[in-house]
């Protein structure tokens, strides 16, 4: 089969939908183009003055990098000017930008949260570093954007996606109807399938987390790492190690290989570190759409009630069994303690 590029993938996709105007295709175009910049930039970030601080914070109180103010700028700027939504929302910014009042564009009915450029601080280790978004539609149909509108659960989103600017760049997404990846041929410009209809596989033989914070973590994650670490030829344990400290990669390698990923609370993140809105439900979207699961521990991410845009959840997500492993144990251990 010939090479599909995602524009030739979203059209097909639309043609299911006859009274489809495209804007959708309009808005992942947006999203594919911002992505292609940023893939621009990342690639030379050694070379041009780009590196190194910026020298400002972020709402997150960490440095901000170059490349995460650029990044930033080059999705808010193509998701405005598409004229297809109503609402963006960064992880750099402390509050959402509401179109429906503030627009020189044409304003559509599409809300997009997104961190433009997770895992920026592995920029200077040359680490593989990546965007993820969300995207909801508009629950009112018109006038000011409503409560309804933004406290939407997870497994409302219309679509979710991630890019990963790594030894290739590749862009992973759902609309729903399973799990597609695109890698970026620069030759060309063009993302083209190259993982079609991905699957996690239902086990793996990685676990990711950050070790460091065992002593923080409950005695249920606690024995669940010692079950990890233990001898058992049939299910492959012990499983490897793998943790690079960067969301979008440690994820991907499972959405391929398998494996779990966990970032349990911990005493200096009791709601967990990473952001439900433009972090957690998004991958948890793509990886139930593969097959695989998503949970804070105690319930699956897609069903929180979000309350506040930057809050945080535990994650853990990847291998279903691996997942459905961790529930087991927390099932156990709290009915114990
Ligand atoms: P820790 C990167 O800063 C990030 O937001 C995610 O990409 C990554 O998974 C996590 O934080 C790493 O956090 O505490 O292990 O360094």
């Amino acid at each position: 089969m010939g090479i599909q590029t995602l524009e030739q993938f979203i059209s097909k996709q639309q043609a299911q939908f006859p009274n489809a105007k495209g804007e959708f295709t309009h808005l992942l175009q947006a999203i594919s183009l911002a992505a292609k910049i940023v893939h621009r930039e990342v690639n030379k970030a050694g070379l041009a003055d780009i590196l190194g601080k910026q020298g400002k914070q972020n709402v997150q109180g960490e440095e901000q990098q170059k490349l995460d103010v650029f990044a930033d700028h080059h999705f808010i700027d193509a998701l405005e000017k598409v004229g297809e939504c109503c609402y963006l929302a960064s992880e750099e910014h402390e509050d959402g930008l509401d179109l429906t009042k503030q627009s020189i564009y044409p304003v559509g009915k599409y809300m997009v949260y997104f961190d433009p450029l997770d895992g920026s601080s592995n920029i200077d280790a040359n680490v593989s570093i990546g965007t993820i978004f969300s995207i909801y539609k508009r629950v009112t149909t018109d006038g000011p954007l409503t409560l309804e509108d933004f406290e939407q659960l997870g497994r409302q989103q219309v679509a979710a996606g991630y890019v990963i600017y790594g030894s290739s760049t590749m862009l992973v997404y759902t609309t729903g109807k399973g799990t597609n990846g695109f890698t970026l041929d620069p030759s060309i410009g063009e993302f083209c399938l190259s993982h079609p209809n991905l699957r996690i596989p239902s086990s793996g033989k990685t676990y990711s987390v950050n070790e460091s914070n065992y002593n923080q973590f409950s005695t249920a994650i606690k024995q669940y790492l010692q079950y990890c670490k233990e001898q058992d030829k049939e299910t492959s344990r012990p499983y490897s190690s793998r943790y690079i400290g960067s969301l979008v990669a440690d994820f991907h390698r499972n959405m391929i290989q398998g494996g779990i990923f966990l970032y349990p609370d911990t005493l200096a993140y009791p709601d967990g570190k990473l952001r439900l809105m433009y972090e957690c439900n998004p991958l948890a979207f793509i990886a139930e759409q593969a097959g695989g699961r998503a949970t804070t521990g105690l319930m699956p991410i897609l069903d929180i009630r979000p309350q506040e845009l930057h809050q945080r959840t535990p994650l853990i997500i990847g291998s279903d069994k691996m997942v459905k492993m961790v529930e087991w144990f927390i099932h156990e251990y709290s009915t114990a303690e």
